[in-house]
């Protein structure tokens, strides 16, 4: 039912002109040309965000230094912080943006020419690349793509949170091997023992990190990604309560880890997250790449900064997602 409604609202989607963006910050925004973006644009526009240091190695967006503006970063989350992210996450837009995401791959990317110009323009498209060839870059490293993606939801959530006054909040630097973790418990008793796969899966993943490709080291990383969400996701009997459908959608107190238009809305997502895009960090540093970005953001890196590696699998779906006619 729901592949239904995302494909109708998709038809309709491209009649609306009004554009809604998730939180506060456009990803797409002209200011990204400015190379002093997001940092000068907090301390401009947030009537509470002071920006100042991170600490090293923690709440920093690895190899993108424009992107370390978390003045503090925390381990687990205060109300505050989960009130100031809950509206963006929550959003029908949002929903819509991550599901849709991932829908592109296992249904062929489906983009209009005016959201291809809207994607080149804004440099996430190589400078001489056509529709096709931007498409067939994408599919053929999908691995690159997923990484990339998720690396801009975490840019959205660390923004949110330094918009509002709000600490980021840390990934994990380790995946608990308690089930009963203080912080970080698995929800599901079936679930307690899986930690010996989800090591078995680390220990792939560092010894593929020496000689992998990013786009394979993305490619790779999903049975791990997978058996992390489905590791921390509630009984069957909690999903359902929390997540009733209503003409097709689900409720906005919909957190499911294991469906991607809730999942980003349940507050392990990010540690879980943030514990993979780490995997990006190792691999630059393994393969002596200073930092990363697309093609126009490397080419604007100080020498400092360089070598850049430029992402083969930049594609983060149809964003402003435009969902009309859904209730928020
Ligand atoms: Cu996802």
């Amino acid at each position: 039912m729901r592949k239904i409604v995302l494909i109708f609202l998709l038809l309709i989607s491209h009649y609306v002109h009004a554009q809604s963006v998730c939180g506060s910050l456009n990803l797409f925004s002209e200011s990204h040309k400015e190379s002093s973006f997001p940092k000068q644009f907090l301390e401009l526009y947030s009537p509470f965000a002071v920006v100042g240091e991170t600490q090293a190695g923690v709440c920093e967006i690895e190899g993108e230094s424009d992107w370390n503006i978390c003045r503090a970063c925390s381990d687990t989350w205060t109300t505050g912080q989960l009130e100031s992210v809950m509206p963006m996450l929550k959003s029908w837009s949002h929903r819509y943006w991550h599901l849709y995401w991932h829908n592109s791959f296992n249904e062929g990317i489906m983009l209009t020419d005016i959201e291809f110009e809207k994607i080149k323009s804004m440099g996430h498209a190589l400078s001489k690349e056509t529709k096709s060839e931007y498409l067939a870059r994408n599919e053929a490293h999908w691995g690159e793509s997923f990484f990339f993606m998720h690396r801009q939801m975490i840019k959205m959530l660390y923004f949110e949170l330094s918009f509002n006054g709000q600490a980021c909040i840390s990934p994990w630097s380790e995946v608990p091997k308690d089930p009963l973790n203080r912080n970080w418990p698995i929800p599901n008793e079936i679930n307690h023992g899986n930690y010996r796969w989800i090591r078995a899966e680390i220990d792939k993943m560092e010894e593929g990190l020496k000689t992998w490709t990013l786009n394979e080291l993305g490619a790779n990383i999903q049975a791990l990604h997978i058996m992390l969400h489905t590791t921390y996701s509630e009984d069957y009997s909690v999903v359902e309560r929390k997540c009733p459908e209503d003409r097709g959608i689900y409720k906005e107190t919909c957190d499911d880890l294991g469906d991607n238009l809730s999942a980003h809305a349940n507050p392990i997502f990010w540690k879980l997250h943030g514990y993979i895009d780490a995997f990006i960090g190792r691999w630059l540093k393994i393969n002596s790449y200073k930092s990363i970005g697309t093609e126009r953001e490397c080419s604007r890196k100080s020498e400092s900064e360089k070598p850049c590696y430029i992402w083969k699998g930049s594609y983060m779906g149809v964003y402003p997602f435009d969902i009309p006619n859904v209730p928020e």
